[in-house]
């Protein structure tokens, strides 16, 4: 069978790509410049280049490959699945098993009384349905003019019109604009924005301006509320444990719907199934994509409660839906993906075993010269980098100490994200305590080496 594999040189592939393939979120310019690396394979938690160079993927892929590569299980059960059913659509009084199967296991696994899902492709394309779902659901109630949503800056939603505009990423909003009815408070990052205040005492502040916003919109005006449980992109912000409680209060206070976007927390990263459960949220829907299958195929989820699916279903057709919404060969995967979550019990390997793991490797980074805060829940974690511990200050140019960090953990055989100056992990959940210990070597290479350049360039 023809495989696009390492069939030409590193470079020959470089100058295809740079030449032919736009790539996301990158300066296309300055990438064309360097060369991409080219991964080739991957087994595990190990990734392969075109030079034969080996490195632990502490990002496992971005934020999705949770069982690790290499798992054949899910390739068989595609192929099989393209074999009897490649495709058929769910909207024309049809159904097909693996939908069906999916979906139920969906209603099983999420908890309280999410029990309904409507899929989609991506994370983003799942949030574009949700502004759409909490929109007609309150015009089905009667409220049409119920429709601002609230979200928080800094927040990661997706790329889509819709998914980046419930975002709350400014650079992505100067890019093409947005939709409207759209508003933004202010996140939870105690380390960044905190001050002076008790961590608790700013998890309050900063949920209690959620009921600013909707006092100043009018409760009669908003729909939803959005956030993840633990911002991901936007540099692993674990809310103080005073922040989700206040949330859910007042979303319940004033009748307004709470999103969940589990795209990141979904699926065992924190420990428990859903970030929901982590942080005692009780959302109405909930946003699910990239540890649904493994990143081995492209499916995403809304996993919606009886109250809105109930309220959707009295306001006649939902005039949305995707060609590839539930497409089967996805389903397969991502239901083979979650058999092996369950038979391995990986959420439980997660809790009891490689999470506690490294949280105590990861949090002691923080004696670093370079670090400023570790925090970490499940298997995600953040590193500040600063040039002063004592004042958390941040680099003058900033973003440039992270960029330094990263190199020199690719050149160390590390995948380590850089947002910023943050430097970000969240490796496959299957990850053991013997691959975390290269893991944190790594990291601790990369800082020292990024420590001893930033003296050299007087910037500590
Ligand atoms: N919600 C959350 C919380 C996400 O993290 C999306 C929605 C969108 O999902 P799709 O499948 O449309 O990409 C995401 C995606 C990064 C990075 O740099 C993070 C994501 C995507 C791309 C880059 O950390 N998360």
């Amino acid at each position: 069978m023809p495989l696009i594999d390492n069939h030409m040189p590193s470079a020959d592939i470089q100058a295809l790509d740079a030449a032919h393939h736009m790539h996301p979120f990158t300066d296309g310019a300055a990438l064309n410049a360097l060369g991409a690396r080219v991964i080739t394979r991957a087994d595990g938690v190990m990734l392969t280049d075109s030079e034969g160079n080996e490195y632990l993927d502490g990002m496992a892929g971005l934020w999705c490959v949770n069982i690790g590569y290499g798992r054949k299980e899910l390739a068989q059960v595609a192929a099989a699945q393209m074999e009897q059913l490649p495709y058929y659509n769910t909207f024309f009084q049809t159904t097909h098993p693996p939908v069906v199967a999916l979906a139920a296991k969906l209603a099983e696994l999420a908890p309280g009384d999410l029990n309904h899902v409507f899929f989609a492709n991506s994370g983003s394309e799942a949030n574009d349905t949700n502004i759409r779902m909490v929109r007609h659901y309150w015009a089905a109630q009667g409220k049409p003019e119920k429709k601002v949503i609230i979200s928080r800056k800094n927040a990661y939603h997706g790329s889509t019109l819709g998914a980046s505009s419930l975002g709350g990423m400014s650079g992505m909003h100067a890019q093409g604009g947005m939709v409207p009815d759209i508003t933004h408070i202010d996140q939870p990052y105690w380390y960044g924005e905190g001050g002076d205040m008790d961590a608790e005492e700013f998890g309050l502040h900063r949920a209690r301006l959620l009921e600013a916003e909707i006092a100043r919109l009018g409760e009669e005006n908003v729909a939803a509320f959005i956030a993840e449980p633990v911002q991901g992109a936007g540099a692993v912000i674990i809310p103080p444990a005073s922040y989700w409680p206040e949330i859910q209060r007042i979303c319940d206070a004033h009748d307004i719907l709470l999103i969940a976007d589990e795209v990141i927390c979904g699926f065992g990263r924190t420990g428990n199934w859903f970030g929901s459960q982590t942080f005692g949220i009780q959302p109405d829907i909930m946003t699910t994509a990239k540890g649904l299958s493994s990143g081995y195929i492209p499916i995403a989820a809304s996993i919606v409660s009886d109250k809105v699916a109930e309220g959707i279903n009295h306001g006649g057709d939902f005039n949305h839906g995707y060609t590839y919404s539930g497409h089967p060969v996805a389903c397969a995967v991502a239901l083979e993906n979650l058999r092996i979550m369950q038979e391995e019990n990986i959420v439980g390997h997660v809790a009891d075993v490689a999470a506690p793991y490294l949280r105590e490797k990861w949090l002691k980074l923080a004696d670093h010269p370079l670090v400023g805060e570790a925090r970490c829940v499940g298997l995600m974690g953040a590193l500040e980098l600063t040039p002063n511990k004592a004042t958390r200050a941040k680099f003058e140019d900033g973003g440039a100490a992270g960029l330094i960090c990263r190199t020199h953990c690719f050149d160390g055989g590390l995948v380590m994200r850089a947002t910023g100056d943050t430097m970000i992990i969240a490796p496959p959940l299957v990850i053991t305590p013997a691959e975390i210990d290269p893991l944190i070597e790594r990291a601790t290479d990369a800082l020292d080496k990024t420590y001893a350049d930033l003296k050299a360039q007087g910037k500590i």
